[in-house]
């Protein structure tokens, strides 16, 4: 009887439902929306049962949802950071409750990596390696100064770190490319709109022959300064941008866009499985990338019905 006992109670235990704290960074884009999105469904779908605060951009927020999630006592702790560095102490309290964390979408800067299991999340860096590619390959023949303006996403976040220097480290093979404008939008459309208004606010000798926005929201932003200056986007000023929402890739069907990097916001169901691995005792690697793509105009008209967000 007693085994028969211990073994059913073994079940009961697993069956217990895992309880998520997702400390969410804010709801600053569409991308952003549709990660949150992704979250909450795959939660449902896998019967974790979720509990999300947003933090609205702000680090200090981030901190205060984590500490409510060690006063409730939850199975696993999930972070959106939203800059990378003064991760230390938050994660070291964490990690005192003994409470495992998963990292997801951006990363924290933490000399001890073992203060969390796993970063899932796209490889940014190689996102800016790709609009930069797709540059240079449109320049190709194109001769004299190229000048490069760029929106970039909130400083410090990853996004807007590696997306700068992978996009730096391509074209630096040009000399003729000079950034010659690069401003903090914060991934938002309002603050593209504003930023590329003031890129634009030059001699026309000095005005940028290409954009590379850090998100499609600035992008989109930044076309209605284009067109309010009298200026064609995609034509008199290449635009590049990342994400692949399905408002930047109508754009790029009408080319007003020109590139559209891929940054896959649906990371809702890994982060469900790590939790449940994690629970289940399992090691996890350190890192998990999603797979990701560019967009020309030429397959804008294909894939844009096929957006999920
Ligand atoms: C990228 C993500 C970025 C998106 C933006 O992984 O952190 O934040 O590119 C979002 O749209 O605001």
């Amino acid at each position: 009887i007693s085994d028969w006992l211990k073994t059913s109670a073994s079940k009961v235990k697993q069956e217990k439902p895992i309880t998520l704290g997702f400390s969410q960074l804010g709801s600053e884009s569409a991308w952003r929306l549709a990660n949150t999105a992704s979250v909450q469904d795959a939660a449902a779908e896998s019967g974790i049962h979720l509990v999300i605060k947003n933090a609205d951009q702000s680090q200090t927020k981030q901190f205060e949802a984590i500490r409510s999630f060690i006063q409730m006592k939850v199975d696993v702790i999930a972070i959106a950071p939203v800059v990378e560095s003064g991760w230390e102490d938050i994660l070291k309290e964490i990690k005192q409750a003994g409470i495992p964390v998963v990292i997801l979408d951006r990363s924290v800067n933490v000399k001890d990596t073992s203060l969390f299991v796993t970063t899932i999340g796209s490889n940014l860096y190689e996102e800016g390696v790709k609009a930069g590619k797709y540059l240079i390959d449109r320049m190709r023949n194109e001769t004299g100064l190229i000048r490069i303006a760029e929106l970039q996403g909130t400083k410090g976040s990853t996004p807007s770190i590696q997306r700068g220097e992978g996009f730096r480290s391509i074209i630096a093979a040009r000399e003729d490319m000079v950034i010659t404008q690069s401003v903090p939008a914060d991934f938002t459309e309002e603050k593209g709109r504003e930023v590329m208004r003031s890129f634009l606010n030059v001699p026309p000798d000095e005005r940028p022959q290409v954009l590379f926005a850090h998100n499609d929201d600035m992008a989109l932003g930044a076309i209605e300064s284009i067109e309010e200056a009298g200026l064609k986007p995609g034509i008199d000023i290449v635009v590049i941008s990342v994400d692949g929402s399905r408002k930047a890739l109508e754009e790029l069907a009408s080319g007003k866009l020109n590139a559209v990097v891929e940054c896959n916001p649906l990371l809702g169901p890994q982060l469900m499985q790590a939790a449940k691995e994690i629970m289940a005792g399992r090691t996890l690697p350190k890192r998990m990338v999603p797979p990701e793509d560019i967009f020309t105009q030429e397959r804008a008209a294909e894939v844009v019905s096929q957006r999920k967000f």
